[in-house]
């Protein structure tokens, strides 16, 4: 790269610029925003996936119509990504190659069965959750399409926090059952709801320089700690527990917590975790299923205004 054009564009970002797709920009910057931005997307339409499986088993009329319209937004999340992704250079169909082929990674807990109910609700109030605290802060970064995304996504996953809130507290309120129900979902999901923030900073690749560039606008351990800041005590407010007897805020205000297993965390985003096969196998149908209306779809006289899926 140029190095006079790099260090305008450094300039431009620490004046707190927005980038836009025709602008010049360092290859690694493009290449690094890529792989993020696709990772999210994936995310998204993965993230359906765990929750899709309770449409047809939410307890009750309501539940089941916001269930119905929150794993739809979720898809939309995925759409509205690959476009920001697109600006970039990379074609949607390499990104779902990737994604199919095992080359592109997606958030670790999506690998992971919702088992009850309860594994649904602890979805939606904690994953929302804690998409949010990593959205909102990245929202105020410098590439201009993936902060608009993001300020949308943000918009509606407040309303999925909500509705998943309104459900965990519907539970642990309940009957004993319900309760306990609850609890163990927190078990099974802390683990994996403390590996989402990604590793240690100490061990975190890539945030040295996406935090330079103002891609991620907070560190790993930073959302982790504004997470647990949030919600730790509403869980306790709940006389629910956490599975980890170090979890507490210490004199300085930073939590403090059991070192999840950072092994299995790297296992199940390279594809090892309990439902890795089983997510992309039900991606692949839903690749090949949906070709032909996608065929269809270019054929039409319509064809090019519309984006293809
Ligand atoms: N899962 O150097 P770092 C949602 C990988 S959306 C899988 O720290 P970075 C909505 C990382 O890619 C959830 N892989 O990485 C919803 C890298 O591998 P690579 C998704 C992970 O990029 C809710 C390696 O580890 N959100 O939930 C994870 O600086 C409910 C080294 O790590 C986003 O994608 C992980 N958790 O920081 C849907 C937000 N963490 O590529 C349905 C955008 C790390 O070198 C229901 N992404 N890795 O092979 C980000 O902000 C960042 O990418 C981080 C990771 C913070 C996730």
């Amino acid at each position: 790269d140029d190095p006079e054009k790099l260090q305008q564009f450094e300039a431009r970002i620490t004046a707190g610029a927005k980038i836009e797709p025709g602008d010049w920009m360092p290859t690694e910057y493009r290449r690094q925003l890529t792989r993020l931005i696709e990772q999210h997307a994936h995310s998204e339409i993965m993230g359906a996936l765990p929750e899709g499986t309770w449409i047809t088993r939410a307890p009750g009329f309501k539940r089941k119509l916001a269930l119905i319209a929150k794993v739809q937004d979720e898809v939309g999340h995925g759409q509205l990504l690959y476009n920001a992704a697109e600006t970039l250079g990379k074609r949607r169909e390499a990104m779902i190659n990737d994604l199919l082929s095992g080359k592109s990674k997606y958030s670790n807990v999506f690998n992971y069965p919702a088992e009850t109910w309860a594994d649904v609700t602890v979805i939606g109030f904690l994953i929302d959750a804690a998409a949010i605290v990593n959205q909102v802060a990245n929202a105020k970064g410098s590439y201009g399409p993936y902060c608009r995304a993001l300020e949308r996504i943000c918009y509606e996953e407040s309303f999925h926090l909500k509705q998943g809130h309104d459900a965990f507290i519907e539970l642990a309120t309940g009957t004993a059952m319900q309760r306990d129900m609850v609890q163990q979902a927190l078990n099974r999901w802390w683990q994996p709801i403390m590996h989402f923030f990604g590793p240690p900073d100490k061990n975190s690749v890539h945030s040295e320089k996406l935090m330079q560039w103002k891609v991620k606008m907070a560190s790993n351990d930073e959302m982790r700690n504004q997470f647990l800041d949030a919600y730790v005590p509403k869980i306790w407010e709940l006389g629910l527990t956490l599975p980890d007897e170090q979890l507490r805020k210490d004199e300085a205000g930073r939590w403090q917590y059991a070192d999840p297993d950072w092994d299995l965390f790297f296992k199940v985003i390279n594809g090892g975790g309990p439902c890795n096969a089983e997510r992309v196998k039900v991606r692949k149908w839903a690749e090949e299923s949906g070709r032909w209306v996608r065929t269809a779809l270019m054929h039409s006289t319509h064809a090019r205004a519309l984006p293809v899926a």
